[in-house]
């Protein structure tokens, strides 16, 4: 059952899709109370045992019982246990005890903060950043029938053409044509499978959006030769537009009007990549309409996937700032030394400068021909440009999945694109956080998501990267990304046999994968699955935060430290483990219910099947175009059936009866109502 609170006069963000009235009376399960300064206050006790999830993108573990958070997008790249808050802004809470709890959606794009068990252990309290909100509740069922519930009315999430779902190279740095075959070459002589590889900032001419830099490449050309290859060229871009006179983006939001406004009305100016920029109004329908079109100059040239960047927004510095803080900073020169209390002035002086938080005072949004400030919409940003895209490409090419995914998102654009999770490190930590991510994502209706493989930041090592790929496996998208210094492709370590072995197994797996993937997304259900929702009775369960069912099938387990040859499992039940070398290369084994130290080699990877499931998988290609996806090998845990979901991996009709067929294992023998499909058994 969802109810719906209202209170004041909340700002419209469109994040749900279904009209419920509101409900008289207050948000019950929660104490109401006011700052001083009048900010409402919601507290709630929370059990012993009591678990909270969710809050999507996020730090620290899957339940978030322990630490405090903030929604509030930024751009910080160092995703460390002391942050509180990272791109996106996720206001979905699930609070629960094994079968019992309630979830809650808070509809309100200020700062909203959550501190959940951090000041005081036992008490849950969310401090809103004004009395106009939304409060979605949701009770009367089962936690995971709840989450189903929130995403039914949150409305389906964005699925992708399949080869978004093939492994992507990416790092930033690649700039000429030149470089892009080398990639693409190299790849393929180390017989590495790919779909996509991406273009960073710099295929930009001076980082314009929707420009080529033509003395680097013939883009038609390139991606024209890339496409006979099976692999796309997916672009970047970044929400700010270079202020530059005669560069039509820039002049045309100019004319009109497009850009977000300082108080008195002239365009507020933001530094990033391509110096002084401006920034779309994306909060309005006809600026996102416009950017949105813009994305049509480089599907033109043969482009059918982006992604986009900065959109929290990012801002380095403004002009404004620049000013006052050398001002301040003027003062003391001519100083010899300096007294420690003026150091502590100049030093906040130049940190004024670069301060993002200070450049999101001066500006301001127009809904409906009203001035916003940006503050109390801060995190809409993100989401509205994504939204410009995804809406722009539904109306441009109808019949058409274009590939797309976010850095910054708030509930809502997970029906327009996926997400990534930005700039983490090349740290083992970061493989953990990975996987304990991706639930709280899923729940908040972001299906399409992974995290940049290998570590974005710092120097990344082949053992690492090898751990990393085993649980990339399985995420939606299977980026390796990289800007730190050493480079990661995993042709240029020891073993690229290894890394082709593993990367073919996400190929071979991708009959499921996929099948899972479309069909989480057509009935509201989530991909990755915490063992706490999928055995609720079951305690060990509750407290496993380094494993996750994939799918119907699967749970996944993956080797996330430095030199561990094996790890502990928890099975909740008995399993089959798969312990898997490539897709020809494997070896299976029955464990029961209970704990268990599994060995897995670096250059292994384990999961493991459910009794009476089935898992589809096919032959491995060098990218997705070229699968055979009729004939397919199936492993097998005693008898059971698959509903499995196939269609032709790019256009948008999902519901054709056509695509669903079963396929089962009855007696120990494989049967199918599809006769388009050859089964094998994979396991004896
Ligand atoms: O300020 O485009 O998260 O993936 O490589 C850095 C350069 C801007 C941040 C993104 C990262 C991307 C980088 N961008």
């Amino acid at each position: 059952m969802i109810r719906k609170y209202r209170t004041g006069n909340p700002f419209p963000t469109e994040s749900v899709v279904r009209e419920i009235p509101a409900s008289p009376g207050v948000l019950p399960y929660f104490t109401h109370s006011r700052l001083p300064d009048g900010r409402p206050v919601l507290t709630y006790t929370m059990a012993d045992d009591e678990l909270v999830y969710g809050l999507g993108e996020q730090v620290r573990g899957m339940n978030k019982r322990g630490w405090h958070y903030i929604s509030h997008a930024t751009d910080d790249a160092i995703h460390t246990e002391s942050r509180v808050s990272l791109y996106a802004a996720h206001n979905f809470l699930l609070v629960f005890r094994k079968n019992t709890g309630f979830a809650l959606f808070i509809d309100n794009p200020g700062t909203v903060e959550y501190d959940v068990g951090y000041s005081e252990i036992h008490t849950l309290r969310i401090l809103l950043p004004n009395g106009d909100s939304d409060f979605y509740l949701l009770d009367g069922s089962t936690p995971k029938e709840l989450v189903k519930e929130f995403r039914g009315l949150i409305g389906q999430s964005y699925i992708p053409p399949l080869w978004g779902m093939g492994y992507g190279q990416s790092r930033w740095g690649y700039k000429t044509e030149e470089d892009f075959r080398r990639i693409r070459d190299r790849l393929q002589e180390n017989g590495i499978p790919v779909d996509a590889i991406y273009m960073d900032i710099d295929y930009m001419d001076h980082y314009k959006d929707f420009t080529v830099n033509r003395d680097a490449m013939d883009l038609p050309a390139l991606s024209a030769e890339m496409k006979r290859d099976g692999i796309r060229l997916v672009p970047i871009i970044d929400a700010g537009v270079k202020q530059e006179e005669g560069y039509s983006v820039y002049d045309e939001g100019v004319e009109k009007g497009y850009f977000c406004k300082k108080p008195d009305g002239s365009d507020f100016i933001g530094a990033v990549w391509p110096g002084l920029a401006c920034f779309p109004d994306f909060l309005r329908p006809e600026v996102r309409d416009w950017f949105g079109k813009k994305y049509k100059i480089l599907m033109d040239m043969g482009i059918e996937g982006f992604w986009n960047d900065m959109n929290e927004p990012a801002i380095f510095y403004t002009p404004e700032q620049i000013t006052d803080a050398v001002d301040r900073i003027s003062l003391y020169k001519g100083t010899r030394g300096m007294v420690f209390e003026d150091f502590l002035q100049f030093q906040t002086a130049l940190r004024s400068a670069v301060d993002t938080e200070c450049s999101y005072k001066l500006f301001c949004h127009s809904v409906d021909g009203k001035r916003i400030p940006h503050e109390q919409v801060h995190n809409l940003y993100g989401y509205n440009m994504t939204r410009a895209a995804g809406d722009a490409f539904r109306e441009m090419e109808p019949d058409k999945r274009l590939l797309l995914f976010s850095r910054s998102s708030f509930i809502g654009s997970h029906r327009s694109g996926g997400i990534w999770t930005g700039d983490n490190h090349a740290w083992w930590s970061h493989i953990l956080l990975c996987l304990q991510q991706m639930p709280g994502l899923n729940m908040c209706g972001y299906l399409y998501c992974g995290c940049d493989i290998g570590g974005f930041g710092d120097n990344t090592t082949e053992d690492l990267l090898m751990r990393w790929i085993q649980l990339g496996i399985f995420t939606p998208l299977m980026r390796n990304h990289n800007g730190g210094k050493r480079d990661q492709e995993p042709f240029l370590f020891s073993d690229p046999k290894a890394f082709a072995d593993l990367i073919g197994i996400r190929y071979g797996l991708l009959p499921y994968l996929y099948s899972e993937f479309v069909k989480a997304a057509l009935g509201d259900e989530c991909y990755f699955r915490p063992l706490a929702l999928e055995f609720p009775e079951d305690d060990h369960a509750a407290h496993t935060e380094d494993q996750l069912l994939v799918g119907d099938s699967i749970m996944i387990a993956p080797v996330y430290t430095q030199n561990a040859v094996g790890r502990y499992v928890y099975l909740p039940e008995e399993m089959l483990l798969i312990r898997m070398r490539s897709m020809e290369d494997f070896d299976t084994q029955v464990l029961p219910a209970g704990h268990h130290y599994v060995p897995c080699g670096l250059k292994e990877m384990i999961f493991f099947l459910r009794k009476n499931r089935l898992l589809p998988c096919c032959a491995p290609a060098s990218c997705t175009d070229r699968l055979n996806l009729s004939d397919l090998k199936v492993f097998c845990f005693g008898d059971g059936e698959y509903a499995l979901y196939q269609d032709d991996g790019f256009t948008t009709n999902y519901t054709d009866p056509a695509h669903f067929s079963h396929i089962c294992c009855r007696d120990g023998a494989l049967c199918s109502d599809n006769p388009g499909l050859t089964l094998t058994k994979a396991n004896l």
